[in-house]
C-alpha cells in the first residue's frame, strides 16, 4: 500500500508529538512522585505511613473492583451425588441447608435412621425384586414362624418388615421384606428402592429370565455398590436341564453387566410354601386341595453364609456410603423444591416493585423498562439462589439484551395487559398508566420465570443464551401472567379504594 508523501509526513509528525508527550509525561510523573516522596520522607512518620496506606487501599479497592467487573466466579460446587460422600460432607450439607431456611426433615430422618441402626449392629438383608418373585415366601422359609403375608396375586406386601433370623456372634441378622416393583404403584417401588438402599446386601430375587426392568434395578444396584446375591426362585417349575440353561443364562446378564459378580452368587432355589391344586375324584368330582411344595434353599443360605464370612469388614462402609448419598438425594429434592418457592418469591417481588414503581412514575418511558435496580437486583438473587455466579458485566449484558427482546413484544404485552385489566369487573374505562404499569410488570415476571429455567438448565448466566430463552417464552408468559400481574396493579391502584 503506497501512501501519500504528505500522510506519512503527518503520522511520522504525529509519532514524534506523542513521543515528547510521552516522554515529558513521564518526567513531570516521576517529579512529582520524588517530590511527594522526598517531602513524606522528611516530614512526619505518620503522615508518610497514612499516605502508603490510602494509596494501598485504593489499589485494593480497583483490583476488587476489576475482579468483580471481568472475572467469573465459579459457580458453587454442585450438590449433585459424588460418591463416595463421607458423613462430614453430608453433614456440611445439611448445616450450609438449614442456614438457608430448606427443610432438611427427610434427609435428617435418613441419618437418624442409621444412626439407630449402627447402634444395634444388625445386618439387613433385603429382599428385592419385581412382584411375585416370592420374597415373602423365601423368608417364610428361612423363618418359619414369621408372620409374613404370601399371596399369588402380585403386590401383596405393600411395607417394610424385619424379621430376626439368627444371631452370629451376637450380630443380630434381620431379612427384610419390601414390596415387588414394577406393580401399579410406583410410590411402592420407590419405597423398596429406598429400603435396598439402607440395607447391607441385597437379594435380588426373580423367577426366570431377566425381564429388562429386572436388568435396570440389578445395574443399578451394582453401581450403588451393593454386595448382590442373584436368587431365582420357583426352580421347582423346571426341569434340571432348563434350570441349568436358566442360570448360565442369569450369570451372563450379569457378565455382560461388567458385575464381576462370583458364580456362587448366583443361587437357584424353591421357596416352597403352598398351593392350591385341583384334583380329579374317581367319581370324575373336582376339588380343590391345597398342597404344600418343598421348600430347597440350602444353596441360597450357603452362598448368604459365604457373602458373611468373606465381606463382613466392608459391609458396613458399604451400607453408610449408600445411606449417605440418600440422605444427600433427599437433601438435593428438598433444596431443588426450596430453589422453586424462592424463585417464585422473588420474581413476585420484583415484579411488585415493577407494577409500582411504573404507577408512580409521571410518564413511565418505554426505555427503562427492565434495566435499572429491580431488574438488576432480580437477576443477581435468582443466579445467587441457583448457584451461579456471574461477573457484572454479564448481568448488565443480559439485561440489555432481553430489554432489547423485551422493547420489541411491547405492543403485545400492552394489549395483552389491555385485555387482562378489563376481564376485572367494575373496572370500567383502563387508565393508560395502568395498562403501562401491567405491561412492566409483565416484563419483569416473564424474565424473571424464563431465567428461573435458563439456571436450572444451564446452571450459570450465559448473557446471549438467556436472552434467547427469554424470547423464546415472553409470548407464552405473558398470557399465562397477566391474571396475576392485573391483580397485583388494582391492589395498589388508589382508584380501588
Ligand atoms: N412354584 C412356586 N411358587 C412359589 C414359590 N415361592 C413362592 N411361590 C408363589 O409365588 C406367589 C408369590 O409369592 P410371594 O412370596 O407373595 O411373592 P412376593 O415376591 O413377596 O410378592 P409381592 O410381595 O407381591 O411382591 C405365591 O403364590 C407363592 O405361593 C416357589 O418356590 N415355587
Ligand atoms: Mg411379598
Amino acid at each position: 500500500m503506497k501512501l501519500d508523501r504528505f500522510v506519512r509526513t503527518a503520522i511520522g509528525l504525529v509519532v514524534a508529538l506523542v513521543f515528547i508527550i510521552a516522554i515529558a509525561a513521564l518526567l513531570f510523573v516521576t517529579e512529582s512522585a520524588l517530590n511527594v516522596w522526598d517531602r513524606l520522607v522528611s516530614g512526619s512518620r505518620v503522615l508518610l505511613y497514612g499516605y502508603v496506606a490510602v494509596i494501598a487501599a485504593l489499589a485494593i479497592i480497583a483490583i476488587w473492583l476489576v475482579f468483580r467487573l471481568v472475572i467469573r466466579r465459579k459457580p458453587k460446587p454442585s450438590t449433585q451425588l459424588s460418591a463416595p460422600l463421607s458423613r462430614e460432607e453430608i453433614a456440611r450439607r445439611l448445616r450450609a441447608a438449614d442456614r438457608d431456611g430448606v427443610d432438611t426433615g427427610r434427609a435428617q430422618a435418613e441419618l437418624q435412621e442409621l444412626a439407630k441402626r449402627q447402634e444395634t449392629g444388625s445386618v439387613h438383608l433385603c429382599f428385592f425384586g419385581e412382584i411375585s418373585g416370592g420374597k415373602s415366601s423365601l423368608i417364610k422359609a428361612l423363618i418359619p414362624a414369621a408372620n409374613v403375608k404370601i399371596d399369588a396375586v402380585g403386590g401383596s406386601t405393600v411395607d417394610i418388615r424385619h424379621y430376626r433370623w439368627r444371631s452370629d456372634e451376637g450380630t443380630q441378622i434381620l431379612l427384610t421384606d419390601v414390596p415387588g416393583t414394577a406393580g401399579v404403584d410406583a410410590r411402592l417401588d420407590a419405597l423398596a428402592e429406598e429400603e435396598a438402599r439402607r440395607s447391607h446386601v441385597v437379594l435380588f430375587v426373580c423367577d426366570g429370565d431377566l425381564t429388562r426392568g429386572e436388568k435396570n434395578s440389578i445395574e443399578w444396584l451394582l453401581a450403588l455398590g451393593k454386595p448382590l446375591v442373584l436368587v431365582m426362585n420357583k426352580s421347582d417349575r423346571y426341569n434340571p436341564e432348563e434350570q441349568s440353561l436358566l442360570m448360565q443364562r442369569l450369570f451372563d446378564h450379569l457378565s455382560d453387566m461388567g458385575s464381576g459378580i462370583q458364580h456362587d452368587r448366583v443361587v437357584a432355589v424353591s421357596a416352597g410354601g403352598e398351593a392350591d391344586v385341583i384334583e380329579r375324584r374317581s367319581n370324575g368330582a373336582e376339588h380343590v386341595v391345597r398342597r404344600s411344595r418343598p421348600a430347597d434353599i440350602g444353596v441360597l443360605v450357603v452362598a448368604l453364609n459365604k457373602l458373611l464370612d468373606g465381606e463382613g469388614a466392608s459391609l458396613d462402609t458399604r451400607r453408610d456410603r449408600a445411606v449417605f448419598a440418600l440422605a444427600a438425594e433427599k437433601l438435593a429434592e428438598a433444596e431443588a423444591q426450596f430453589r422453586v418457592q424462592r424463585s417464585r418469591q422473588i420474581v413476585r417481588n420484583a415484579t411488585r416493585k415493577a407494577v409500582i414503581g411504573a404507577m408512580a412514575a409521571v410518564s413511565p418511558g418505554t426505555d427503562i423498562i427492565i434495566q435499572g435496580y429491580i431488574g438488576t437486583l432480580m437477576t443477581q438473587q435468582l443466579c445467587k439462589l441457583y448457584g451461579a455466579a456471574p461477573r457484572d458485566l454479564d448481568i448488565e449484558e443480559f439485561l440489555s439484551l432481553s430489554q432489547s427482546r423485551a422493547g420489541k413484544v411491547l405492543p403485545l404485552t400492552l394489549a395483552v395487559a389491555g385485555n387482562g385489566l378489563k376481564a376485572f369487573p367494575g373496572i370500567g374505562t383502563v387508565a393508560g398508566g395502568l395498562v403501562h404499569a401491567v405491561a412492566y410488570g409483565l416484563i419483569f415476571d416473564a424474565l424473571g420465570r424464563s431465567l428461573v429455567l435458563t439456571l436450572e438448565k444451564r446452571g450459570e448466566l450465559i448473557p446471549d443464551a438467556a436472552a434467547q430463552d427469554f424470547e423464546d417464552a415472553i409470548g407464552e408468559y405473558i398470557e399465562t401472567g397477566v391474571e396475576q400481574v392485573a391483580k397485583m396493579a388494582l391492589d395498589q391502584s388508589p382508584a380501588k379504594d
